[in-house]
Order: structure tokens, then C-alpha cells, then sequence
């Protein structure tokens, strides 16, 4: 994990309820559920990632939802088969990626948001995956609906990707991991809560990782997240004020605030 203290930015690792940083500095966590830290401490995504890459479709429940939402509906099922998976760039060069904590971004021209809670593998040198993370593949629905060759903007803008808290080393990458959602109101209301299991993944890590590097140089430290299997009722859509906390036990916890996209747009501008 990676986090910002009095000293400026460090690398740690969690052991027995603390993060031990390369310095060799101590700090208790907080909670050791979520891994959140003392105030003077903020979490940073793990990495800066030079891309991030998604997998879509990689859960039967995303295929059935995509099916019923979109007006095009073979493709769907069609890539839930086929031996080559779907895969899309994200991000590149981290403009739309925030770690732990910093707002994600909905796109003022869809009425329907979600957010999708998705494995992350970090990816190493010559292929070789580093680890796991947890991402948020905020989408909107009504534009990847209206027509598949919409997905990079249903996909893409400002805000449109999370990941962190930490980087998990499993010494097993088929054992499955629970993954729970929860997003609340601003009053802390739950209005939309499940989870799943990346038992029901239709396709492996490495089998996605090998599909993503095919004859294509995505650069060591980039993440390819894996594709969602919670999908909120239709009747659901993310709104600013909402709070997204994607808990992966193994992991902790990815917690972010919703805002509108052009506001990350004119915080940045404001910013030079
Ligand atoms: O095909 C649309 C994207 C699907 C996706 O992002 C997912 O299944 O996670
Ligand atoms: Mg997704």
C-alpha cells in the first residue's frame, strides 16, 4: 500500500494491525477490516497505473443485465461464450483514476450510473501478475444501452475509475474472494447493498491477462480490472452526495465519495 504522511509519500505492507513502511516506521491501523489509518495519514491508490484495462461480460449476471438493457443484445452473450474475452482501455497516463477516498465521477449527460466492483490485477514485468486490488468501474448504462459503440464513453471520463486500498499477494490467485458493495446516502441511508464471489467468474485471471498481452505492450504496473458480477436493480443509479464502499476481506476497503464529472473537470482546471 501506499500512503501520504508528515514524511512525504511511502510504500508499507500490513502486519498484525499496522502498516510497516520501507523506513521501518509503525502505524497502527484504525480498523483492520477496512485498513483506514489516523487522519495524518492518507491512503493512496497502490499504484499510478500507466493503464488501466477492463474486462467485461465476465460474470453471468453482467451478461444478463446487459442483455435486457441493451438495444443490441447478441453481443453480449455472444462474448460471454466466445474464447476471447472482451476487453476495453480505461485509462491511461491515471487522469481518470483516484485512489481511496477521493470522489469517483458520474457523467452529467446519463440519467443512469452505476458503479462496478471489480478484482483488479496489477500486472508485473514480462506478464506476470503482481497481485490483486479492488476497482470501481463507474459506467453508465444508458449510453453503453443505447448502443454498444458508445462503451468508451459510457466508460470513460473524468473520475470514471477508483482502485486500492492495498495490494494483496495470494499465495492461491484461483482461491475466490467475496466481494460486498454497499452505497449510501448522504443521511448514511443504505440504498443499495449485495455481493458475490469471484467464484462465479467465468474466466480466470491469467486466462484475461494472457488475452489482454497478446500482441499488445501494456506496460508493467498497468491494472486490468475483471469484469462485475453485482449488478444494482435497474430502478438504481448513482447520484453526488452518494458514498461507494467496495469491501474485499482479503483486500479492505475501496470507499468513495460520488460528485459529478464536470466538477472534477473544473476542480482540475482551477487547478492549472
Ligand atoms: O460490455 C460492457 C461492459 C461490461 C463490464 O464492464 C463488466 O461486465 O464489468
Ligand atoms: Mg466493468
Amino acid at each position: 500500500m501506499r500512503l501520504r504522511g508528515p514524511d512525504g509519500v511511502e510504500n508499507g505492507r500490513i502486519e498484525n494491525g499496522h502498516v510497516v513502511t520501507r523506513s521501518g516506521k509503525k502505524i497502527e491501523l484504525l480498523d483492520r477490516v477496512t485498513i483506514a489509518l489516523a487522519e495524518t495519514y492518507e491512503l493512496l491508490a497502490p499504484v499510478n497505473p500507466p493503464e488501466v484495462w477492463c474486462a467485461g461480460v465476465t460474470y453471468e449476471r453482467s451478461r444478463d443485465a446487459r442483455v435486457e438493457e441493451s438495444a443490441v443484445q447478441d453481443v453480449y452473450t455472444l462474448v460471454y461464450d466466445a474464447p476471447r474475452p472482451e476487453l476495453f482501455l480505461k485509462d491511461a497516463g491515471g487522469r481518470r483514476t483516484v485512489g481511496p477516498g477521493k470522489p469517483v465521477g458520474i457523467r452529467d449527460d446519463s440519467a443512469w450510473n452505476v458503479p462496478e466492483p471489480e478484482i483488479g490485477v496489477v500486472l508485473g514485468e514480462h506478464g506476470k501478475i503482481a497481485g490483486l486490488t479492488i476497482g470501481n468501474d463507474v459506467s453508465s448504462r444508458d449510453i453503453e444501452a443505447a448502443n454498444p459503440l458508445y462503451l468508451p464513453q459510457a466508460k470513460i471520463y473524468a473520475g470514471a475509475c477508483a482502485i486500492g486500498p492495498a495490494i494483496y499477494v495470494p499465495k492461491n490467485l484461483d482461491a475466490s474472494l467475496r466481494i460486498h458493495m454497499r452505497v449510501t446516502d448522504e443521511h448514511g441511508q443504505i440504498v443499495f447493498e449485495g455481493e458475490t464471489s469471484t467464484a462465479n467468474m467465468r474466466r480466470s485471471y491469467g486466462e484475461l491477462v494472457q488475452w489482454l498481452l497478446l500482441h499488445n505492450p501494456v506496460p508493467a504496473g498497468s491494472v486490468l480490472l475483471t469484469g462485475t458480477g453485482l449488478v444494482p436493480p435497474d430502478s438504481f443509479s448513482l447520484r453526488p452526495g452518494h458514498f461507494v464502499e467496495i469491501h474485499v476481506p482479503e483486500i479492505g476497503t475501496l470507499a468513495n465519495p460520488v460528485v459529478r464529472a464536470s466538477e472534477l473537470i473544473e476542480r482540475n482546471d482551477s487547478h492549472g
